[in-house]
C-alpha cells in the first residue's frame, strides 16, 4: 500500500459524486434518487458509528421489546430503525417505508411525501450484534409513477421491479454495496473523511466458486435436493475438489463474501420453517437484485427469486444465491425432484 500516493490521492470518487455522475446520464432526472440515497448513506454512517462504539456506549444487549417476527429486539435494532425511518422521511423523497422492525408499513404524510418506496432491514444479523461479528443494513427501492397515490400493493410487487438495492456491512471496515440496475459498485467509508469512497467498481461475481454457506445445523430437516447439493459440495463425485464451508450467520456478511469470492449462500426451507427464514422484501429481493446485477443468480427452489410476488410485507422465502454455475447445479437438483 503506497500511503504516500494514497495521501496525495486527490481525485476522490465519493458515492455522492458517483451518483451525481450517473444522474447526469439522465437529463430528465430531478435528483430525487440522489437525495434519497444521500439520506440512506447518512443512516449507514450513523449506524456504523453506533455499532463501533456499542460496547462503550452501552448499546449492547436487549431493548426489552419484541418485534413483529417475535424476536427480542436489541438496543441497536431499535436505534437503527429509528435513524433510518427519520432519515428516509426527512429526505422528502419517500411515500411508503417497510422495516423488518415494524409490523405495519409506514405511509409518509402527504406534505413530506416523494415517489420512492423503501423496504429495509435496519440491522441484519442481530444474533451477531453482541459479539462484534459483522452485521449490516439491507435496503431495496421501488419507484411510483409521478402523481400515483401510494398503496400497499406498490411494495407487494416482484423484486425485478426494484429500481435500486444495496447493503451496508459494518465489519472490519464499513462497506456500502449498491446497484441502480446498471451493475454493482462497492464504497468503503474513510472514517478520516466521513466519506464513502469507490473501492470496488463494477463487481462481477466469479462464474463458479469454492465456498458454500449454509447453517448445517438445520440439515436433519432439509428436503432432498438441498441435502443432495450440500453432500455434493462436501463429497464431489466429478473429481473436483470439495467446497469449503463458510457461515457467519449474518446474511450481509455471508452475501458480501459470496459476491467477492464466488460460491453459493443458501437458506433453504426445511420441515421446521417450510418457507425458510429470510424475508422476501428486505432480505431476499435486495440481495437477489445485487446478485443478478453482478452476473450471479438467485433461486427460491421453485423460481427466480426476483419473480416472486409477496402477499404480505413480512413474507419469507427459501433462497439459493451466488455464482451462476453453482446456482445452476441446485436448480438442476430441484428440476430432477420435480420430474419424479
Ligand atoms: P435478523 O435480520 O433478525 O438478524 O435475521 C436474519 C439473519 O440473522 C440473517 O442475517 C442470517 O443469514 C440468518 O438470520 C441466520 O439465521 P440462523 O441463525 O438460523 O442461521
Amino acid at each position: 500500500m503506497d500511503h504516500a500516493a494514497d495521501a496525495h490521492r486527490t481525485d476522490l470518487m465519493t458515492i455522492t459524486r458517483y451518483v451525481l455522475n450517473e444522474q447526469s446520464k439522465h437529463p430528465e432526472s430531478r435528483g430525487d434518487f440522489t437525495i434519497l440515497l444521500s439520506h440512506i448513506v447518512l443512516g449507514c454512517k450513523f449506524v456504523c458509528s453506533a455499532v463501533n462504539k456499542a460496547g462503550l456506549a452501552k448499546l449492547i444487549g436487549l431493548a426489552g421489546e419484541t418485534n413483529v417476527q417475535g424476536e427480542e429486539q436489541k438496543k441497536l435494532d431499535v436505534l437503527s430503525n429509528e435513524v433510518f425511518i427519520k432519515a428516509l422521511v426527512s429526505s422528502g423523497r419517500t411515500c411508503i417505508l417497510v422495516s423488518e422492525e415494524d409490523e405495519e408499513a409506514t405511509f409518509v404524510e402527504p406534505s413530506k411525501r416523494g415517489k420512492y418506496c423503501v423496504v429495509f432491514d435496519p440491522l441484519d444479523g442481530s444474533s451477531n450484534i453482541d459479539c462484534g461479528v459483522s452485521i449490516g443494513t439491507i435496503f431495496g427501492i421501488y419507484a411510483l409513477n409521478d402523481g400515483d397515490e401510494p398503496k400497499l400493493e406498490d411494495v407487494l410487487q416482484p423484486g425485478k421491479n426494484m429500481v435500486a438495492a444495496g447493503y451496508c456491512m459494518y465489519g472490519s471496515s464499513c462497506t456500502l454495496v449498491v446497484s441502480t440496475g446498471a451493475g454493482v459498485n462497492g464504497f468503503t467509508l474513510d472514517p478520516s473523511l466521513g466519506e464513502f469512497i469507490l473501492t470496488h467498481p463494477d463487481i462481477k461475481i466469479p462464474k463458479k466458486g469454492k465456498i458454500y454457506s449454509v447453517n448445517e445445523g438445520n440439515a436433519k430437516n432439509w428436503d432432498g435436493p438441498t441435502a443432495k447439493y450440500v453432500e455434493k459440495c462436501k463429497f464431489p463425485t466429478d473429481g473436483s475438489s470439495a467446497k469449503s464451508l463458510r457461515y457467519i450467520g449474518s446474511m450481509v456478511a455471508d452475501v458480501h463474501r459470496t459476491l467477492l469470492y464466488g460460491g453459493i449462500f443458501l437458506y433453504p426451507a426445511d420441515k421446521k420453517s417450510p418457507n425458510g427464514k429470510l424475508r422476501v422484501l428486505y432480505e431476499v429481493f435486495p440481495m437477489s437484485f445485487l446478485m443478478e446485477q453482478a452476473g450471479g443468480q438467485a433461486f427460491t427452489g421453485k423460481q427466480r427469486a426476483l419473480d416472486l410476488v409477496p402477499k404480505k410485507i413480512h413474507d419469507r422465502s427459501p433462497i439459493f444465491l451466488g455464482s451462476y454455475d453453482d446456482v445452476e447445479e441446485i436448480k438442476a437438483l430441484y428440476a430432477a425432484e420435480e420430474q419424479k
